[in-house]
């Protein structure tokens, strides 16, 4: 465990810490801290429900409103589950080689505000501590990558997510804003291992098949943690006016990760600062 202070005042007006102690993980957050770790066993999952205070929830994704015309879209690509490159080497029907529809705009972590209170949940020390005790996987580190560490992602009406394994271990998001129907988050628990792929279990899945679907019932202002390499994953269509507005919040167990440039590319439309300004405002913060 990390010796860093409990610094509750970081996020005491942002964060229900009556619900949900965060920022005692060792004293009065230890109840809440177990049962992160038995959901995450139990369903690769956790759901803290309520966990932003009704204000924060709406001053974020009022921030979230404010800064979606900057998000760079994707409109209309194509993927496999595994997010690589289709494998031309397998049957034409095989997971690998199977592409789907998928469609989101990123709002990248330059372009969200030093006076962000997402950003100042996303920073705080004691943040950390708690992920580190309720995910026991030892130390983590916020992303060391200037455009993704931190990113909001938008869904508009018929935009959806694929099925896919995530690349890294394990997930944090805060959803801001519900549509009005659809946007449902669907996983399979642990569907492959790291010994097992199980394609015919996937390729079920990709053909349409219901079965071993899990819902993940998140509200605005709902932490998730979710343990997405294991668990196949997708968004189901956005539908109705209302876009879907989630905060994904990266970690890593090492220290300094960046994604790649092909990622970063692919996801914010550039691998550096967007504009002279905007790098100059980052040095303000003290860099990355
Ligand atoms: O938008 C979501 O709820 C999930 C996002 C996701 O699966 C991902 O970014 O890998
Ligand atoms: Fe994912």
């Amino acid at each position: 465990m990390t010796a860093v202070a409990a610094r509750p005042n970081d996020f005491a007006d942002l964060v229900d810490l009556a619900r949900y102690p965060i920022h005692e993980p060792h004293g009065a957050g230890r109840a809440l801290v177990e049962e992160c770790r038995r959901q995450l066993g139990d369903t690769g999952a956790c759901n803290l429900d309520g966990f932003l205070l009704p204000a924060s929830v709406a001053a974020m994704a009022a921030e979230a409103r404010g800064l979606e015309h900057l998000a760079h879209r994707t409109p209309n690509s194509r993927g496999t589950a595994y997010l690589d490159a289709p494998d031309e080497s397998v049957a034409e029907d095989h997971p690998r080689r199977r592409l789907q529809p998928t469609s989101v705009g990123a709002i990248a972590y330059d372009l969200i505000p030093a006076a962000s209170p997402l950003r100042r949940l996303y920073e705080s020390p004691a943040l950390i501590a708690f992920l580190e005790a309720a995910l026991g996987k030892g130390r983590l580190y916020r992303y060391a990558d200037p455009l993704g560490a931190l990113n909001i992602a938008v869904m508009t009406q018929g935009e959806s997510l694929l099925w896919h394994f995530d690349q890294t271990d394990f997930v944090v998001s805060i959803l801001l804003q519900e549509c009005e129907r659809g946007g449902d988050f669907e996983y399979v628990p642990n569907i492959r291992t790291p010994d097992e792929e199980n394609y015919l279990r996937v390729k079920r899945l990709l053909d349409g098949g219901r079965s071993g679907i899990v819902r993940l019932d998140a509200r605005p202002g709902t932490l998730a943690l979710f343990q997405g390499r294991y668990s196949i994953h997708r968004v189901t269509p956005v539908e109705g006016r209302t876009p879907r507005y989630i905060a994904l919040l990266g970690y890593d167990t090492k220290p300094g990760t960046m994604s790649s440039d092909r990622l970063k590319q692919r996801r914010y439309g550039r691998t550096g600062p967007r504009v002279a300004g905007a790098a100059a405002a980052a040095e303000d913060r003290g860099g990355y």
